[in-house]
């Protein structure tokens, strides 16, 4: 796909403040600090889309974005930060949870993971949520330009043996803007023009 543009659209912290227009969601979700932010930037191009900060574990809230005015970005809060309490450690969240595990009009999942910690016990625990709701999920691997190329090779391999659902694995990074153009191509496939809005029906009810 082509991103002509990207707009912050709303943040929720609720279900029932999702928005109301029928388009497709493309959702994005991983540990704190896994370099989710940086990567909505690089993608849509717009460099203070979503911000970006040091400190992990700040986002507690589903954020939407429009794309190309007929879909939307949706950057979940993220997980697995040690400091945020039990509770909301454990399951990633009550927020994030019922999303996933109730949204109609999610399309895809997009799994970041750090290309340098492909082995997190909470990455798996999510691929496993996902698959148990049967939501097609694709791997991010992000930061690879911190790895070297044999390196990279090792945690796409190290991923494809536990991620058996996955719809694709791509290196990505957002410095040198690796990945980039693979992945806008792989989102089309799950936004093509028949099938980029939810039929009226289920917006009249
Ligand atoms: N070297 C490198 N650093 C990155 C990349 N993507 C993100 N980072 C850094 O990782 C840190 C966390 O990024 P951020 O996007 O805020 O992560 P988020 O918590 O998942 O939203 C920041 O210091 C970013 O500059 C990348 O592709 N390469
Ligand atoms: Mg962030």
């Amino acid at each position: 796909m082509k991103i002509r543009n990207a707009d912050f659209y709303k943040s929720v912290s609720a279900l029932d403040q999702l928005p109301d227009e029928p388009f497709a969601e493309i959702v994005f979700v991983g540990r704190s600090n896994v370099g989710k932010s940086t990567l909505l930037n690089s993608l849509t191009g717009r460099k203070g889309l979503a911000k970006t900060s040091a400190t992990p574990g700040k986002t507690q809230l589903i954020n939407y974005f429009t794309v190309n005015g007929d879909c939307f970005f949706v950057d979940l809060p993220g997980y697995g930060y040690a400091r945020v309490g039990k509770g909301q450690k454990r399951f990633w969240g009550k927020l994030l949870g019922d999303y996933i595990a109730s949204g109609e009009r999610i399309r895809l999942v997009v799994l970041l993971v750090d290309s340098r910690h492909p082995d997190m016990e909470s990455d798996r625990e999510m691929m496993d949520f996902l698959a148990y709701h049967g939501r097609p999920y694709g791997i991010v691997l992000t930061k690879c330009d911190k790895l070297k190329q044999k390196d990279r090779v090792k945690a796409a391999r190290a991923l494809e043996s536990c991620a058996r659902k996955t719809e694709f694995i791509v290196n990505y990074s957002a410095l040198s803007g690796r990945g980039r153009e693979e992945l806008l191509e792989k989102l089309d496939g799950y936004l093509d023009a028949a099938a980029g809005r939810i039929g009226e029906t289920q917006q009249d009810k």
